[in-house]
Parts: C-alpha cells; structure tokens; sequence
C-alpha cells in the first residue's frame, strides 16, 4: 500500500529522504527503539512538560501509554489529552501528501518535488519583485525546538528575508516583554516544587484546573497549608476550589496592584535587602501615591477593605508568597505592564529567588519556552539580541553562517505583518504548525486579506483545519509522536520526544520539511550540519554559551533523559549542575539580575482606559478563554479523538449569569445571538451563576468566536488583548 503510493507520488527528493539518517517518514522504523519495550516523550500539548511513557509493539511502534511515574513535572500523573496523546495521529483527515490548489480552486495531491518547486519558484520571483520584507513566516510554540531554530535560521539567513513571528505572540509575548525589561532577560524564576512550598499561592488569571491541571495537582501536595487566592472575574473552577476568589472587574488587576504596592509601601512592610536590588524605588514610590485603595475601587470593583487585607495577606514577614500568572495578564491591552506588577510586588516584599516565591509566567504551549530562546524571531536564536554586533558574530561563528546574513533589523510583530499585507508589502505568507485562520484576533480580517496574498503556504498535520483550507499549497507534516528534539517547560525543564510512530503517507517531520526546502532554495550549504535533531541540539546548546540560559554542560538527548530533563542554566562545570531530579532550581538566590547593572527594574506606568467598553448598544463585557481540560485551542487535535469529543461540547456554548439571562428571556439551551462590532455567532445559553452580571465567556475551541474579539494590542509586546470586548446578546429564535 505504502509503496504503491510512493511510486505515485515520490519524485527523486523523495528517494534521497528515504536514505537519510534519523529520518522516520515514509515505512522507516525507528532504529534506536527496540520492539516491545518502552520509551519516554513529553506531552505536545501544554506547557507543564508531563512526561509519557509510550508501550511500543513488535514493530517499535506506540500502541498505548502511561504517565510516567517518576518524572520530577507529573509524578506518574497525566490530564485527559496526555492519556489520548496518540489518537490525533491516526485520524483519517491526516495530511498525507502535499496538495496545490488547481485551476478549479480544488486541493489536488502532488509530488513533494512539485511541491518543492512550486514553493522555490513562487516565493524567489515575489522576492525579486518585492524584495526581502515581501514574505512572512507564521510559526508556533508546538513543535521541538530543533525545528523551530532550523525553520528561523533557513528564512532569515539562509533564504534571506526578514519577517515571521509565532502564536507564542498571542500568548506569551507579554511575559517575555515584562521579564526582559525587569530582569535584563526572559527568565521565569521559578521551579515547580514552589508551588508546593508556598504559603500563599496567588494565581491571576490562571485557570490551572482547566488549562494545566497537573499543576493544581502540584498545589494539592503543598503541605505547608497554604491560602490559595484566585483574581479572575469568573468564578472558575479553580477559584472555586481555592481558599479565596477576588472576582475582579476586568483588566481591574493592574490598578489593583499599584494599591496593593501603595499600602504594602506606605506600611514599611517591604524587605529591604531585596529593595537594595531593585533600580527604581524613589519613582515608584512617588508614583504609587495616586494609588491608595479609595482610588481604584471603580476600576477593581472591589471596596478599600478587601485591597488592605490582600496587601496584608502578600506582605506577611515571615511568609513565602508566590504570584502565578497566564492569559488574564497577558492577553490585555496592558498586559506587560500588570506583569510588571506582580514583579514588583515580588522584588518589594522579598518574594524572589527562595523556596515558595516568584513572579512567576506560567506558559501555554508545550515548546513556547523553546521558542522564546530558539525561534530566531524577537530574539536571535539561543537567547541573543540581533541588535548586538557581537551576539550576531558570536551566532555566525557558531553557525557557519556568514554575517552579512544575519541582519540586525527587527520583524514586525504579527498584528503588524496582517497590516503589511494589507498594505500590499507583505504578498506571501509561510504558516507551520498554528492555526491563525481560527485563533487570530479579529480574525474575519484574516478572510479578508487571503485575497491580498499571491501564496498561502500551510504546513499541518491535516488537510482541513481554517489555515489549510485557506492555503494554495498544503505541506504535509509529522506531528508529535512522529519525530524527536525536545520541548522547554514552564520551569525551563528540557525534555525530549521520540519517534514512536510512522508518519503517514508522504508527511514529513518539519525538520526533513526545511532540510527540503534548503536545499531546494540553494542554501543547503549553509545547513550541512543540519543532519538530525540531535545534531543541531548540539549547536544550539553551544551557541548558549554564556548566556543566561547556558545549556553547554548537557551532552546529549540521553543525558537530559538519565536526569529526568534538566533545567536551564546548565552551564559546563558548574557547582549548580545537580546530578539527580531532586536538584531542582529557582533563579536569582544571589539577588543577581541579568541588567546591565545586576539589580532588577521597577517599572510602571499609569492604567489606561479599555480599548472598548461595555456600552448601551454592546452592553456586555465578552470573556475569552479555555472551556475544559480536553479541548485544545482550535481542536485540530482534540477534536480527533472519541474519548475527548465525548467530554467537551460539541457546539459553542455561552456562560452567562441566570439575571442577564433571564432578562433576555434565554433559557438554558436556548441558541443566542453574540454580536460585536466585528460579527456575529450563534451560541448556546449556558446558565453560570460563576459569571458577573454584565460579563459572558466564550470558550475559544469554536472558531466563530474570534469573529467577535478586538484587535487590540499591549504597545510593549504587542500580544492581542483576547480577553475583552463589548457585546450584544439576543435570542436568536425568531
Ligand atoms: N485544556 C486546555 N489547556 C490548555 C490550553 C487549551 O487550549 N486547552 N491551552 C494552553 C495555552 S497555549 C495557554 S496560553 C494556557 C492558558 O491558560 P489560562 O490563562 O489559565 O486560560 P484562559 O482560560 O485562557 O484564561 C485564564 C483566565 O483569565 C481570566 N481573565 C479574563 N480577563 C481577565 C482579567 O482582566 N484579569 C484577570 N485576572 N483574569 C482575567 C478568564 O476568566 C480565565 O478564567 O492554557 C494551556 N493549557
Ligand atoms: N479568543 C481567544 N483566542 C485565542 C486565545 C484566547 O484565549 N481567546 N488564546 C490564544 C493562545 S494563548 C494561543 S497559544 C493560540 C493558539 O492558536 P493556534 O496555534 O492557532 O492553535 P492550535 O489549534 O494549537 O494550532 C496548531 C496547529 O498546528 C498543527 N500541528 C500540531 N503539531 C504539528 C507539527 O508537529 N507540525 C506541524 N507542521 N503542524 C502541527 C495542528 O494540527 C494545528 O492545526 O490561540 C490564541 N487565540
Ligand atoms: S497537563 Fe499538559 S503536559 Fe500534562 S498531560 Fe495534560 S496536556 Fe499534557
Ligand atoms: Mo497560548
């Protein structure tokens, strides 16, 4: 059957794939594995990096699995899309040979050499036409990092063009942006084993319970008793299972926390040698006197009351107080400065760099953490600035690439390559491994500019998600499961992933995918030492070299699985490297920041107005975010599995308080209208008494609900502001 199709399809590339070492596609079997044993991976979904233990059959193929017991992130435990992990890869609407659109509009399948030359052919005229800035990548935090550096050093320096950024962009921007101003580097300080040591856990817009339950599992072994505190406005899961909801108006938080810093100060409740380490303070606290409690009740919807005792319970001496934060921070039109925030509320009262503390960016993605140091995209690859001379010297030594290749312009963010093709500068668009035609904001825009594009390029492990429905030519790409390299976690833990399955038909590792299209493009020269994931693990790690996230003391993939992943730093020699799991290690013990003058930044501005309202015409605030522990962003995968269609809805739903709904005249189950000032959907009415009146959630697993959001953006990390529009709710029966 296999080899029927490949007479079909293959050209002589495919031939030379087949020979190439390492390579897992097209009937090979992974050689390293032995039949009937077991084998490890990370989990490729989100970013807790559980790892997996896959059961393999006579053939050395994944036939099941199981958490792994002893691996220091899940202690043998696993969320429901970990257990199903394998399901995605058998479904019948895989990807399994490249397809063009004809002249009839239709998808047909064709040779990967076709498919080749298409991509060459089209994208090198647009750049003699256009020039450099003319073709954009849009890429992800979902697949190794091997890959992600490969696919950003081959568009950058070896096929010469200028812009692409990821998804990470619509989620975990604003952290990096708030890090690297505070602490000179995008160093989330902190190891899991701080939320079991904690005694007051603060989680701000962060729904663990459903978006990275293993962590709430972490809390839950917390022996220490602690307070739990949850600031979301909607009364989640978590919040309900936590000591304390602080159900705060939306995008209340940075106000609140410049009250909480306001009485934290005025109190003397303050650690002073962590205040010796902070740049800053006499503005801040010149700054903070507009802000006792009295003033931020509006904006908080909280009384003066309920802000001291919070400034109290965060400032107890004697107590280890952690800040956790994911979207409700993030994705906010101010999302960099409230980040900002709880850093300094962290630097201020001393809750850094011990046991049970931090400030501390709890990560989306499985390999968002390895995109923010390997993707080559806001930063120059293994953690560098492509501002600095020497970081782009040190980056073309280490490469072999030649310097002029390696340019110091920056990319235009995401939101800016959309408005770059409106423009008509941006003609050609290269999508891997995300799904922007669902998940981007705003996101019938999208629809509109797929005319202003001369080539849609989508490369995905299916034929039919938005994006590649979208496409002129699909790339037909291994998922997880089907090739190696390693992911980062939210704690900086590397962790690695194995081949444990074909891939099916004529689909491709992403690596073997660039490896193609460098050597098609004519640069392949450059990439020679591009052999496998291994091989370029090896020369990121050594690129790392005296950076913050130095990993030069890692050997290989066998190491970091020997010592049940390992977190960054990992530098050669070092007192700190730890030869056993439990070495598990926070940043900053030594009050040492990565600035240039080694102490942190308090940084702050005042709270703006947001971009739009709740008002007479569209008087409800919308929600955005997860729906429940088994739907996965735009379902490509989750959706592919029995198990896990079985426990979400099939059909969007809207959670809105019984009042409002009741003053609608909706029902439970009754559809209703969602209107914004960009579109419409239908929803079903969803009785949640969680939700403040005034304010509804939609899940974002269906793709109509991006037809409502706002586009807008954090001006310092430009990261979309998902969580909060003005809508309008009417029955939507006649
Ligand atoms: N099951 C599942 N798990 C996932 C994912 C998934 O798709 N499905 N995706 C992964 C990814 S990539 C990410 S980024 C994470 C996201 O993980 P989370 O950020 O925890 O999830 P969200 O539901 O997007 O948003 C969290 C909360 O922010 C609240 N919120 C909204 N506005 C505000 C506000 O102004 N202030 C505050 N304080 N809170 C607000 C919302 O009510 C919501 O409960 O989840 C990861 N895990
Ligand atoms: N309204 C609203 N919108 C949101 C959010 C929100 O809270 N509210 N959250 C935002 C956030 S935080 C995020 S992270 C984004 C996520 O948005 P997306 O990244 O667009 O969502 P995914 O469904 O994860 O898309 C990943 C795609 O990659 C494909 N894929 C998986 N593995 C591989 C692989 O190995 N190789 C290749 N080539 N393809 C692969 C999958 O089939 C899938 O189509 O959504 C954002 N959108
Ligand atoms: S919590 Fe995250 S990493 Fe762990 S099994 Fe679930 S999706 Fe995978
Ligand atoms: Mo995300």
């Amino acid at each position: 059957m296999l080899s029927k199709f490949l007479k079909q399809h293959s050209g002589p590339l495919t031939a030379d794939l087949v020979q190439e070492p390492g390579h897992f596609g097209l009937g090979k079997i992974p050689s390293r594995l032995k039949p009937h044993a077991t084998t490890t991976s990370i989990c490729g979904y989100c970013a807790t990096g559980c790892q997996l233990k896959l059961h393999l059959d006579e053939h050395g193929q994944a036939i099941n699995l199981s958490p792994q017991s002893g691996y220091p992130v899940n202690l043998g435990m696993a969320c429901p899309k970990g257990w199903q992990a394998l399901d995605p890869l058998d479904a019948p609407d895989r990807a399994t040979t490249p397809l063009f659109r004809d002249a009839t509009g239709r998808h047909s399948p064709i040779t990967w050499t076709e498919a080749l030359d298409i991509f060459t052919s089209r994208l090198k005229s647009i750049r003699a036409e256009h020039g450099h800035e003319s073709v954009a990548f849009l890429s992800t935090g979902q697949i190794p990092f091997e890959e992600m550096a490969f696919l950003g050093c081959l568009f950058k320096f070896g096929m010469g063009f200028l812009h692409g950024d990821a998804n990470t962009r619509q989620c975990m921007a604003t952290a990096v942006t708030a890090y690297k101003q505070s602490f000179g580097f995008d160093a989330p300080p902190y190891t899991y084993a701080d939320f079991e040591e904690s005694d007051v856990i603060v989680l701000v817009g962060s729904n663990l319970c459903i978006a990275h339950p293993i962590l709430w599992q972490r809390i839950m072994r917390n022996p220490r008793d602690p307070k739990i505190i949850v600031i979301d406005p909607r009364a989640t899961e978590t919040a309900q299972a936590a000591s304390q909801h602080i159900a705060l108006r939306p995008k209340g938080d940075l106000p609140l926390f410049y009250a909480l810093a306001h009485c934290i100060l005025r109190d003397g409740r303050t650690d002073p040698a962590s205040l010796a380490r902070c740049d800053g303070l006499d503005e801040f606290t010149a700054f903070l006197g507009d802000y006792p409690p009295a003033a931020v009740t509006d904006a908080t919807g909280l009384d003066i009351d309920a802000i001291e005792t919070l400034a109290r319970t965060v400032s107890e001496p004697g107590k280890r107080v952690s800040w956790w934060w994911t979207m409700g921070v993030n994705q906010s039109y101010e999302g960099v400065r409230a980040a900002q925030a709880m850093i300094n509320l962290a630097l201020i009262t001393g809750n850094i760099g011990k046991p049970g503390t931090g400030a501390n960016s709890i990560t989306g993605q499985c390999n968002a953490m390895g995109s923010r140091l390997f993707s080559n995209t806001t930063s120059l690859v293994g953690g560098h600035d492509f501002a600095d001379p020497e970081h782009r010297a040190k980056v073309s030594d280490g490469l072999g690439i030649p310097l002029e290749n390696i340019t110091a312009e920056p990319s235009l963010a995401y939101d800016q390559i959309f408005d770059a093709v409106e423009a008509g500068r941006i003609k050609a668009l290269w999508i891997i491994a995300t799904n922007p035609f669902h998940s981007w904001i705003d996101r019938a825009r999208l629809d509109r500019l797929r005319d202003k594009l001369d080539l849609l390029v989508v490369q995905d492990m299916y034929h039919n998600t938005e994006s590649a429905l979208a496409a002129d030519l699909i790339l037909p790409a291994a998922g997880w499961g089907e090739k190696e390299g390693c992911f980062i976690n939210s704690e900086r833990r590397i962790g690695t992933l194995k081949a444990v399955r074909q891939a099916p038909g004529l689909a491709l590792s992403d690596f073997r995918i660039f490896r193609l299209i460098a050597n098609a493009w004519g640069c392949g020269e450059l990439f020679t030492q591009w052999t496998d994931p291994q091989a370029a693990f090896k020369l990121l790690r050594d690129l790392t070299a005296n950076r913050p996230c130095d990993i030069t003391g890692i050997d290989d993939y066998e190491m970091i699985d020997r010592l049940g992943g390992i977190q960054w730093p990992w530098p050669k020699d070092s007192s700190r490297n730890s030869s056993t799991t439990s070495g598990e290690r926070r940043l900053f013990a030594d009050g040492n920041y990565y600035t240039p003058s080694g102490k942190a930044k308090l940084l702050f501005s005042p709270p703006a107005p947001p971009p739009e309202a709740a008002d007479a015409d569209f008087p409800f605030t919308l929600l955005t975010g997860r729906g429940t522990s088994s739907q996965w962003h735009t379902q490509s995968r989750t959706a592919k599995s029995d198990i896990l269609r079985k426990l979400s809805p099939a059909a969007p739903y809207i959670e809105i308080h019984p009042d409002d709904a009741a003053r609608l005249g909706l029902k439970e189950h009754d559809l209703a209208r969602i209107r914004s000032r960009r579109g419409e959907m239908l929803a079903s009415v969803y009785l949640a008494p969680t939700m403040r009146p005034s304010q509804v959630f939609l899940p974002m697993h269906y793709p109509e609900v991006n037809r409502l959001t706002h586009p807008s953006f954090d001006p310092h990390s430009r990261q979309p502001n998902y969580k909060a529009c003005a809508v309008s709710i009417t029955s939507a029966h006649p």
